[in-house]
């Protein structure tokens, strides 16, 4: 096999979702990050214009989860990231989707709401690029962010009942963590690295919520596993 590439934003929980499932498969790969301005770039790497996206065995792949499933159905022999057995694939494939779709919100109230939140996520993706890159990407990232939770609701929500919902979703994560070692069964699935990867930049730029997250003892300990 050709060395897989990754393109990536370091701050993308979906690009860190991919990272963590090619180390899970044991597949080696090399990064492209589109820092700064380099994002403009970003939009001609596939029609979505979205990233990841994985150039692997001379096929481009967009989109985390389609990328995923690839790499199962690609490397059959390496560790599985879905289960073969129905049940537990459906479970998983729902913990992956609900990620996705919904945790994903909570990172970008965090981030579009927080000052210090945005000023690190700033920093993040602006890395090894000039500093006057890093200023104009300020105000676009916040304008970028605000309309996009605004418009997905969240953004229209109080502080409080977004942070008691995201409450109640740790508080789930951790119930399961009670009977089980990971999200679905006893072995790091796809679930696992999705909602973990959320978890993390959650982490990376927000302080109160890292707090509120590490606070919770069986997710602090699966986060170390996962
Ligand atoms: N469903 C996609 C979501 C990817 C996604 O939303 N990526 C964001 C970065 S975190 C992005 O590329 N945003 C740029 C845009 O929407 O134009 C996946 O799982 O890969």
């Amino acid at each position: 096999m050709s060395q897989a590439i990754l393109h990536q934003w370091e701050i993308s929980p979906f690009c860190q979702k991919v990272a963590k499932a090619l180390q899970h498969k044991g597949i080696s790969y090399q990064v492209v990050n589109y820092n700064g301005i380099l994002g403009s770039k970003v939009p001609r790497l596939s029609k979505v214009g979205k990233l990841p996206v994985l150039d692997i065995n001379g096929q481009r792949l967009q989109d985390s989860t389609r990328i995923a499933r690839y790499l199962d159905d690609a490397f059959p022999e390496a560790p599985r990231l879905y289960p073969i057995e129905p049940m537990a694939k459906a479970q998983v494939e729902i913990w992956e989707d609900w990620s996705d779709e919904s945790l994903y919100w909570f990172e970008i109230y965090f981030r579009a709401m927080d000052a210090n939140a945005l000023e690190l996520a700033v920093e993040v993706s602006s890395q090894g690029r000039p500093a006057y890159e890093r200023m104009m990407l300020k105000p676009l990232f916040k304008v970028a962010l605000t309309t996009q939770v605004r418009m997905q609701g969240l953004g229209r929500m109080s502080k409080t009942d977004v942070e008691a919902e995201f409450e109640r979703h740790l508080a789930r994560i951790e119930s399961v963590l009670s009977i089980s070692k990971y999200l679905v069964g006893d072995s790091c699935t796809i679930a696992d690295i999705a909602v973990a990867t959320q978890l993390n930049e959650i982490i990376r730029t927000s302080v109160p919520m890292r707090a509120v997250i590490l606070s919770k003892p069986l997710i602090k300990a699966w986060l170390q596993r996962v």
